[in-house]
């Protein structure tokens, strides 16, 4: 299926038992909401306020019976909107709150503190910017924390390790930062060797293989790293001239990556099952091969973000596309490998 639209980002979630898309539309300056009864079925736009914004990202967050979204713009602040579910306004979504203090915002993520409160975090990519994270107190969301200026954050990925809530964040000017949250605070725990540029980070857990990350680079090598209970090692090398995503995804019975490319097509790479994690310090670099294996080509132009869906037992994965139009695959598992 073909959604004749480009799109900067797709999120899949769950609101009242349903699943829903959000697709970032930048030419409408809208985000569109897709779900309920099947998945084509378009329920209601979000249109953000103001003329000529830049809107960067946006997080559809689920507290309760409510829904918010987080639309971080380049101009103008990061707007909070809550979905008005009183009768005749079934698709109205209001500013509920604003803030200016983002100067240059490129990424927006939640997490779930062990206590049970809801926090997100606004990665600043500007060069005097600040990463802020908010907590939701039950009222609203409020600044909580600022992580250290000049960093020029990237992309924020939240994820646990060992059982607590930990975030990797990238930056422009660094080596990826793993930080740990305990105590209402981000501390910072490690950094990810072997890794610089690192434009975004996803990872993916593994019940019997443990936690993996896909971190991509602009310029040069994206690489697939795991985490060996004190730190990030490195699996594989991909080249990756011109990814925007290297994002992890859960097809069938395996674990999955779509590495983008804007200046061609997306590649699907399946990760095989490795007895031994383990990976030898060798110089040889030719010849060597990692876990994941080049499944299938995309034809999505300058794919930028992906999510996928599950509806009545069948999968479907929505890529979005800045230079060509956002498309949505299903997924068919086929009973003899290729
Ligand atoms: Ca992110």
């Amino acid at each position: 299926m073909d959604l004749q639209v480009s799109s900067l980002s797709v999120k899949a979630f769950e609101y009242q038992s349903e699943q829903y898309v959000v697709i970032h539309i930048p030419s409408r300056a809208a985000a569109t909401f897709l779900g309920g009864d099947g998945v084509a079925a378009l329920v209601f736009h979000l249109c953000f306020h103001g003329a000529g914004i830049a809107v960067v990202s946006c997080l559809p967050l689920v507290i309760g019976r409510q829904l918010f979204v987080v639309v971080a713009q380049l101009f103008g602040g990061t707007y909070v909107y809550r979905r008005d579910s009183s009768p005749g306004s079934a698709s109205a979504f209001r500013p509920f709150q604003h803030f200016s203090n983002i100067r240059k915002p490129n990424d927006i993520e939640s997490f779930t503190s062990i206590e049970g409160d809801l926090y997100f975090i606004i990665a600043d990519s500007a060069k005097s910017g600040a990463s802020t994270l908010y907590r939701w107190n039950g009222v609203g969301f409020y600044p909580q924390q600022q992580l250290p200026r000049w960093y020029r954050d990237t992309d924020a990925e939240p994820l646990m390790l060992s059982g607590s809530p930990h975030l990797i964040m990238s930056s422009g000017s660094q080596r990826p930062l793993v930080y740990r949250f305990e105590n209402k605070r981000l501390e910072r725990l490690t950094d990810i060797p072997e890794a610089w540029d690192v434009y975004a980070v996803k990872h993916f857990t593994d019940a019997e293989d443990g936690v993996f990350a896909c971190l991509v680079r602009y310029m040069g090598d994206s690489s697939l790293v795991r985490w060996d209970g004190s730190m990030f090692k490195q699996l594989q090398q991909l080249p990756s001239r011109g990814s925007h995503v290297f994002q992890p995804l859960f097809l069938g019975h395996q674990w999955h990556a779509l590495l983008g490319n804007d200046y061609g097509f997306a590649w699907i790479y399946q990760l095989e099952k490795w007895k031994h994690w383990e990976v030898e310090e060798t110089n040889d670099k030719e010849g060597s091969s990692g876990p994941l294996v080049p499944l299938q080509e995309l034809k999505v132009l300058e794919a930028r973000a992906l999510t996928t869906v599950r509806v009545r037992g069948r999968e479907f994965i929505f890529v979005a596309s800045f230079g060509g139009d956002t498309v949505v695959y299903e997924f068919i598992e086929k009973d003899n490998s290729i």
